[in-house]
């Protein structure tokens, strides 16, 4: 087992790996900015490493800032938590030459589910469905008129260097191909300095339905079961549950099989996530595989009893799990408690949290950072907390996280609490009857 971890992240997840890191008697290092000296990350760990100013590039993403600080600490493995330097292939590979352990899959792993026209390519040849479209990269206008000849429109074209809902375009129609084309390629160019894009049928009202994967360096993978985000707002993820109220016994058997497959095809090692679009026939396609912890990981630990992060962390020292066995008890649902007005598009609300009271009870976990007195930084995300309920059933697990939520009480900021009581009482998601295109289009915050 490591001798020390060193956490390179900040806010409610650093915290999170550092409490499991003390449950398994494993010394820790935080590393903090200039705008982080107050946080609870910095007072919790053994130890702490200011790496630079606030802003990110200047310290949570500085490599040669966080090598320098686990050198001077002798630590001996790296959490890269998520964001930052979660999935960067560089990072994992420069680790591995300072004989530092980075916690995740293989720069390898990393960089080729980062290609998300190479990862598709992969899935094709390891039998995970993908939806119909161009045979990878599609380099001229006159090559995308023939593949939408063939799949037919609506098509979205992607960005191979983008994922997470960067750089894509929805075509409706053929008159509008060449235009949309075009601008993909130069904003991929711009965005990410690889123009390169591949195109697909455009799968209309899917939801996201996501498998939890766990593979180990013995070659085992094991699914942990789904997760239903597909409560989201401009590919940013507002609620979370587990399991999907969409997913049948049999579909989930399906998924988890192909999750597994795209995870032995790279030699995946880690937890990872394996993103899928459902379609109404329950159809499901490959779309993304997240090669880090998610932030949504909670509901999965909630209906499985395994703790995410000791996973990663014992995988990555070399245990085998082989002997694992999964087990989906009752239902769990993790809203995001943003700092954002909800009355106010989600204008970001920064400034002094002067009151913070904590929800509790049976069922109710609480993944935060902030207490009375904190701070927010203007600099980075504004997830201040992670509410996450479990309950036998789905709709006593609504019922609970109403509950929750009214006790929570934060003053002196704008949060998105206000917005997940409204969500609670929507018919539609009491039904589970809601895609991703459901809040954008269907769902009005009155404030
Ligand atoms: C799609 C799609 C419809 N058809 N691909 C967005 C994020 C990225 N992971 C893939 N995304 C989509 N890909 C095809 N062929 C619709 C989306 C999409 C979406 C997916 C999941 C959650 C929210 C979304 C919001 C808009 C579009």
């Amino acid at each position: 087992m490591f001798n020390k971890i060193l956490i390179a992240n900040r806010g409610e997840i650093a915290l999170r790996i550092i409490r499991t890191c003390k449950e398994m008697g494993i010394p820790t290092v935080a590393v903090y900015s200039e705008a982080d000296r107050d946080s609870l990350h910095v007072k919790f760990a053994d130890e702490a490493v200011c790496i630079g100013p606030a802003a990110s590039r200047d310290s949570y993403l500085k490599i040669p800032s966080i090598l320098a600080a686990a050198e001077i600490t002798n630590a001996d493995a790296i959490h890269p938590g998520y964001g930052f330097l979660a999935e960067n292939a560089e990072f994992s590979r420069i680790c591995a030459e300072h004989d530092i352990k980075f916690i995740g899959p293989s720069p390898k792993a990393i960089s080729s589910m980062g290609d998300k026209a190479v990862a598709k390519a992969t899935m094709i040849a390891n039998k995970v469905p993908v939806v119909p479209g161009s045979d990878g990269v599609v380099n001229s206008y006159e090559e995308a008129v023939k593949v939408c000849d063939t799949i037919g429109f609506p098509v979205i074209i992607k960005a191979s260097a983008g994922g997470g809902g960067r750089g894509m375009r929805v075509v409706l129609e053929a008159s509008e191909l060449k235009k949309n084309f075009e601008m993909c390629r130069n904003e991929a160019s711009t965005a990410f300095n690889n123009p390169e894009v591949y195109i697909e049928r455009f799968v209309q009202n899917p939801h996201h339905v996501e498998i939890q994967i766990l593979a180990d360096q013995h070659g085992n993978a094991l699914s942990l079961g789904e997760r239903d985000c597909s409560l989201q707002r401009r590919h940013q993820k507002i609620l979370e549950e587990a399991p999907s109220p969409l997913v049948t016994p049999e579909l989930r058997e399906k998924m988890g099989i192909a999750a597994t497959n795209a995870a032995l095809s790279v030699n995946y090692e880690g937890a990872g996530t394996v993103e899928f679009l459902v379609d109404d026939d329950l159809n499901f396609y490959f779309m993304e595989m997240n090669t880090r912890i998610q932030v949504e990981h909670p509901v999965t630990e909630q209906i499985t009893g395994y703790d995410l992060i000791e996973e990663q962390i014992k995988i990555a020292a070399g245990a085998n799990i082989k002997d694992y066995k999964v087990e989906l008890i009752g239902h769990s649902i993790e809203c995001r408690i943003n700092a954002e007005d909800p009355a106010f598009n989600f204008r970001p609300s920064a400034g002094e949290i002067t009151v913070f009271h904590p929800p509790g009870g049976q069922g109710v976990r609480l993944d935060t950072h902030a207490y009375s007195g904190y701070r927010i930084p203007p600099h980075y995300d504004s997830m201040i907390a992670k509410l996450i309920v479990t309950a036998k059933t789905r709709p006593e697990a609504i019922i609970k996280m109403r509950r929750a939520l009214e006790e929570f009480i934060i003053e002196g900021i704008q949060t998105t609490i206000p917005y997940h009581i409204q969500l609670m009482d929507d018919p539609n998601f009491n039904k589970g009857s809601v895609s991703t295109k459901y809040l954008e289009t269907s769902f009005e915050f009155k404030k």
